[in-house]
């Protein structure tokens, strides 16, 4: 078990190393233009901050590779479980992006690596009557949903690195949910299970007021 768990590390390492030189991943750019009107890139009601932040409601959980697994359920023709080497095999896409928190903090120009959220729509397969997909975490209940159409932006990543390195643990390793369009609450860290859902579930911080659909382009954090 250590001898495979080694050995995907050291394979994450090459990958990771060619991907930084562009080799064998699709490379995005999605991070913001500055505004025409003040020249930021800063949405209404955000400061900007050096590195990220870490915001977690509970304890870090730690996952064993080897006991980590990803489901993919609900309103779905072909339900999947995969484990971390059948995930590392999927598509890899790299995006620099922007993160803003709803409680006011900005980090500008993220380089996350992962796979994009569209490749687990693609293997799945939803129902006609999939509309939305709620993301389920290790650890402390926590939760999050979006409509599948906000899912499926090709910024929208199942990160498990940032700015070249693994991702750390309390940024949400072995693999998170990044969602730069929305308020972080959306991009939930420590990813368990996606399940597609023809009816929208409230998540963690949905259910205390924050708004559902998580703008910060429109200021719109309360529900
Ligand atoms: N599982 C889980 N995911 C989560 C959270 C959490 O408490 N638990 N907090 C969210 C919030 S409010 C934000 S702003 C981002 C913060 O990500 P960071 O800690 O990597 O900066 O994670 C989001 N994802
Ligand atoms: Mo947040």
């Amino acid at each position: 078990m250590r001898e495979i768990t080694r050995r995907r590390f050291m394979r994450y390492g090459i990958v990771s190393a060619l991907a930084a030189l562009g080799v064998g991943s699709a490379y995005l750019l999605t991070r913001r233009p500055a505004s025409p009107s003040n020249g930021s890139r800063l949405p209404p009601g955000q400061h900007e901050i050096d590195s990220l932040l870490v915001l977690s409601a509970g304890d870090v959980p730690t996952i064993a590779l080897e006991d980590w697994s990803f489901q993919v359920y609900g309103e779905v023709q072909n339900p999947v479980t995969l484990n971390w080497n059948r995930f590392l095999d999927l598509p890899k896409t790299v995006s620099l992006s922007d993160f803003d928190c709803v409680t006011g903090w900005t980090k500008l120009d993220n380089r996350w690596e992962g796979v994009k959220f569209k490749e687990i729509l693609t293997l799945a397969k939803p129902t006609d009557r999939a509309k939305y997909a709620t993301i389920e975490c290790y650890g402390a209940t926590y939760t999050t949903s979006l409509p599948l159409e906000d899912l499926l932006r090709d910024d929208v990543l199942f990160a498990y690195g940032l700015d070249g390195k693994q991702l750390p643990p309390e940024h949400g390793s072995p693999l998170r949910l990044v969602v730069p369009e929305k308020y972080g609450y959306k991009s939930a860290k420590w990813v368990k299970a996606v399940k597609f859902t023809e009816k929208q579930e409230l998540g963690y911080w949905e259910s205390y007021g924050y708004s559902n659909t998580a703008d910060p382009w429109t200021n719109d954090r309360y529900g």
